[in-house]
Parts: structure tokens; C-alpha cells; sequence
């Protein structure tokens, strides 16, 4: 039964229609200051806290609410026979309910020029006691942090008079989660500005247990971090297929974050095994993109993570018949094509992520190592500048397939390497790529050049050309582009590359050796463009 409320909220929405609600049902409602007298202004009644503590609200606000009046009429547990004696010989009566919530110390903080005074000002000490009393007692005591749950709360209080356990005890977390992240808040503003000190604590929530880690014998969970909305792998809605693995989330959130360097005005297809981008293409439709990509490391696809910017369609879902992979992430499978699908494996798992082409707003990345962690900004662009540094002219046409190859190299694990070719007008594919490799002359010597013929050799045997295949392999790789996520340390690069019949490279430069790479590239009669940024990904 809920008798007696305490309302005292700084972010007063909704609180007039709750507390109008709570006077419908005869709870009696007690309130402090701002929140009284915007409750009588709409004609409700309330008694103010000071009626039941003895004590006017003192010291500018600091102590209104922090009194055994309150505290002992939230923390009184109902079923002990000592508290509800306590209780009695001091005239303490029972409040059941609490809804607070409290001063905006994070929205004070983030206003320019703000002052260590106004910040401290806005510290709640009453706010949270209450929340943590009430939560602590949530066997008896209802306790609301966040307007959004007045409704339901009233909604339960209307239907059967109480509010159930299930409700008391999510919110009561809620609350604790609510005081936690505010101390939080206030630990990290404090230790900057008083101690000169970062600190961080993430917030991730919800917890849910793996089948296994990374390998069998390892223990896995996958928490999600709340606040983060938009594009993320953790707000896709599965709509089919086993629970996803460890390796899974992984694999496709780099499956996600590349498709997403591409951006959105072409349908786009990437494919990832092992954390890196196999397979890789723009197209005019989703089923030549997929193809593309496909065609950019057939081999690797088997097994692999597919994700598009675009709704997934019956004709490209027919062209994964037979074909096995894991996951498929889209924005939305039409209706046709999710059947398909559907029938094709009880295992396969299906993505949908509706928000896909919205902007991700998360400002950083985090990894673990052991005993710590590191924090930096989001890698965000592909260059700073665009300097053609040789004699030759990097052609203005290259700008677009060059953009998707450093994108597609971005995305790939250091050093890597991409040879990206334009096989239609406007439409790109990755023909291959060198990734994870100590060095980069490997990546180009002996992934990049000898990946590409095999997947040109392929495409050759599927479509005939009347040339014999060295032509056909050297006519492409003269028109391709190769992007070096970090600058040449040598010209060795320059000379394989040149060797394998490529004209266009694209580096971030900035080598001691780059006048030496330079020249060489002059020499091969190689184009090299500079663009001042690095991208290596570990
Ligand atoms: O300054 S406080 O830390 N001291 C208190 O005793 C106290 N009691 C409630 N802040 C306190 N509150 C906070 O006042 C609540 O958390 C809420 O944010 C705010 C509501 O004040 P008003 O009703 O006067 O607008």
C-alpha cells in the first residue's frame, strides 16, 4: 500500500500530472521547495518537508531533506517489530514512495565557463540519500529516478492498488545505477579539477552470458552501454539464427564500422573474416555489390560476416544459396528475402539495424590491455590533405576509388594494404588486400599482387574476355589504386608495386625516406598522392 510520497525533483516534467495522479488515490504527497510550490500552483495539495522535519529548509537549500524524519520513514523496514517501535516513540511515520531527481550537476558542468563554486553547488547530497534509502528498503519503499517511469508506476497503483515486487526491485537498481553514474560524474570533474587527474568508469549494463569466448574453454559475457543509440551493432534487432558468439560481435562490428566508411550513396557490401574486411564493394544494386564483393576473396567468404547499407532483397539473398556464412546485417530484410533466408539455415543469424545510415555519435574507442586501459578519440576521416607529390598527375577521375580504398584499408588490421578497382562507373570492389603483416612490403608483394591474380583469374574464367590473361591481369592493375595505411619507410613498395603493373598509390607520407620513395615512384612512372593521415588499426 502506498500511503505517503516524498516528490522533490529538480527536472520537474511530468511531475504535476504524477502527483495529480498519486492525489486521485488518496496518497498523501510531501514535497520540498520548488516542488511544493509548483504542485499548489496547479492546485494540488502537499505538505512541505519542513512541516514534518521541525526545520525550515536551511543554508540555502543545502539541508532540507536530511532528517531521521525522512530517513527513518524510508529506511523503516515494515516487518521488524524494533524499527516500527522506533518508528513510534519518535513520531516517525512511514513514506512509501519517493520520486527524486536531482540537481543537473553534468548539464552545470557542461556550460562554458562554468565556476568550481556553481559545480559544487550543484552536488545533490539530499537527492541521492533519499533515492538510496528508499532503494535500500525497496521491499516497502517505491523509488522513482527518472520521470519516464511515473506513468507505468501510476498506470500498476491504478490497476491493483500496489506496486508490484517486480517493479520496487527495477527500480531500486535503477536508482543505485542512477546514484552510481552521479558519483561518477562528480569523481571525474573533482579529480580533474582539484587533482589534475583523468579517471574513467564505464557504464555497461546487462550482462549476458556467452556460449564461449573467443575459444571453447574460455568464459565469455557481452555487456551493452546504454546511452549509446544510433548504428551500433549492440542495438541490432536479431530476427533469426543462433545467439551471436564472441567472435561474432567482433567480427561484426568491424563488418558495420566499414560499411559505414563508405557512407551511403551507393548500395555498399562488406564481407569480414578474422576481423578484417575480405571482401569489399560499391554497386548500382545490392546484388552487383554483393557479387563484387564476393569476387574480392572468395575463398575467405566461407564462414564470414556480411553487412549492406541497404535492405537485403530476395535476389541477393538467392545469390548466398549454398554459400555459408554466419551473419547477415542490413537495415532492413524485405519480407521475401527474410523467408529465403530463414529457410536456408535454422543457424544463421540475421541482423536488422534500422538506424544503419544515421550518424554514430560515440566520441571514443576503448581497449584493454592487461592492468589497463586506453582511451582515445574515434579514428574519424580518411585525409588531411591531397598532394600529388610525383611528376606524373594523379588523375582528379582516381579521387572517388581512392577514397574507398583508404576507407577499406582504415578498417584492416596494421600494416595494411588495398587494391581497390573501379569495375564499373562509379563502382568499386577491393581486388585484395594485405593485412596484419609485420611489414609492408610483404603486404604488397605477397598478399596484395598475388591475391589479385587469383581473384582477376576467377572473374577472367567467369567472364571470357577475348585477351589472354596476363593482358587482362595488367590492363586492371594499371587502372587500380593501392592505398598504404602508414608511409612507405622505403621504395621497395613503390618497386613491387610498379613490378605488378600499379600506377596509383595513395600514402599518408611523412618517411624520412619519402624523397627516396619519391623518386623512385618518378622513375616506375608511378602516381603517389600524399594525404598527411595515418591510419593504422591494431
Ligand atoms: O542541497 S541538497 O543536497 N540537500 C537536501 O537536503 C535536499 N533534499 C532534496 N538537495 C536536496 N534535494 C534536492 O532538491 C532534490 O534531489 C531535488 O533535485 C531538488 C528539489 O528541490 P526543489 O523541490 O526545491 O526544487
Amino acid at each position: 500500500m502506498v500511503k505517503r510520497a516524498l516528490l522533490s525533483v529538480s527536472d520537474k516534467t511530468g511531475i504535476v500530472d504524477f502527483a495529480r495522479g498519486l492525489k486521485q488515490l488518496d496518497i498523501e504527497i510531501i514535497s520540498t521547495g520548488g516542488t511544493a510550490r509548483m504542485l499548489r500552483d496547479a492546485g494540488i495539495e502537499t505538505i512541505d518537508v519542513s512541516e514534518i522535519t521541525g526545520f525550515p529548509e536551511m543554508m540555502g537549500g543545502r539541508v532540507k531533506t536530511l532528517h531521521p524524519k525522512i530517513h527513518g520513514g524510508l529506511l523503516c523496514l515494515r516487518e521488524n517489530p524494533e524499527h516500527v517501535s522506533d518508528a513510534e516513540d519518535l513520531s516517525i511515520e512511514l513514506i512509501d514512495m519517493v520520486a527524486v531527481n536531482l540537481y543537473p550537476f553534468e548539464i552545470t558542468i557542461s556550460r562554458k565557463g562554468v565556476n568550481l563554486e556553481e559545480a559544487i553547488e550543484n552536488i545533490d547530497i539530499g537527492g541521492p540519500s533519499m533515492l538510496r534509502s528508499a532503494a535500500k528498503n525497496y521491499k516497502s519503499v517505491t523509488v522513482l529516478s527518472d520521470p519516464q517511469d511515473y506513468g507505468h508506476i501510476l498506470k500498476e497503483l491504478r490497476s491493483s492498488g500496489v506496486v508490484s515486487q517486480e517493479s520496487r526491485e527495477r527500480m531500486a537498481v535503477k536508482a543505485f545505477r542512477h546514484t552510481a553514474n552521479y558519483d561518477s560524474t562528480i569523481d571525474t570533474y573533482l579529480s580533474r579539477t582539484l587533482l589534475g587527474e583523468d579517471t574513467l568508469r564505464l557504464n555497461f549494463t546487462g550482462g549476458r552470458e556467452l556460449r564461449y569466448g573467443e575459444n571453447w574453454h574460455q568464459e565469455a559475457l557481452f555487456f551493452s552501454q546504454p546511452e549509446i543509440e544510433g548504428p551500433a551493432l549492440a542495438n541490432c534487432r536479431q530476427l533469426h539464427g543462433k545467439e551471436l558468439s564472441y567472435n561474432n560481435y567482433v567480427d561484426g562490428d568491424n563488418a558495420l564500422q566499414t560499411v559505414k566508411e563508405l557512407g551511403h550513396e551507393k548500395p555498399a557490401v562488406c564481407i569480414v573474416k578474422h576481423n578484417n574486411p575480405c571482401g569489399l564493394a560499391t554497386g548500382n544494386t545490392l546484388l552487383q555489390a554483393l557479387q563484387a564483393a564476393w569476387d574480392g576473396d572468395p575463398i575467405s567468404a566461407f564462414g564470414s560476416i556480411i553487412c549492406t547499407n541497404v535492405a537485403m532483397d530476395l535476389e541477393s539473398a538467392k545469390f548466398l544459396k549454398g554459400k555459408f556464412v554466419e551473419i547477415i546485417i542490413a537495415p532492413e530484410f524485405k519480407h521475401d528475402a527474410l523467408d529465403f533466408l530463414k529457410s536456408k539455415s535454422k543457424n544463421l543469424r540475421l541482423l536488422e539495424l534500422p538506424s544503419f545510415n544515421e550518424s554514430f555519435d560515440a566520441e571514443f574507442t576503448y581497449k584493454y590491455i592487461t592492468g589497463g586501459m586506453l582511451k582515445q578519440s574515434r579514428n574519424i576521416g580518411l585525409y588531411e590533405k591531397w598532394e600529388c607529390v610525383t611528376e606524373t598527375e594523379y588523375p582528379e577521375e582516381k579521387r572517388g576509388l581512392s577514397e574507398f580504398c583508404i576507407a577499406a584499408c582504415k578498417c584492416t588490421k596494421s600494416n595494411a594494404v588495398n587494391l581497390s578497382w573501379e569495375y564499373e562507373d562509379g563502382c568499386y570492389m577491393m581486388l585484395a588486400m594485405g593485412a596484419g603483416q609485420p611489414n609492408r612490403v610483404d603486404s604488397i608483394r605477397k598478399l596484395c599482387a598475388t591475391k589479385a591474380r587469383e581473384n582477376l583469374k576467377e572473374i577472367y574464367d567467369r567472364e571470357q574476355p577475348e585477351m589472354d590473361f596476363e593482358e587482362y591481369c595488367n590492363n586492371i592493375l594499371s587502372e587500380c589504386v593501392l592505398a598504404s595505411d602508414a608511409f612507405f619507410p622505403f621504395d621497395d613498395s613503390i618497386i613491387h608495386a610498379a613490378e605488378n603493373n600499379i600506377k596509383y598509390i595513395v600514402s599518408p607520407g611523412g618517411s624520412i625516406r619519402d624523397n627516396e620513395v619519391i623518386d623512385t615512384a618518378n622513375r616506375l612512372g608511378v602516381s603517389l598522392v600524399f594525404t598527411g593521415m595515418r591510419h593504422f588499426l591494431h
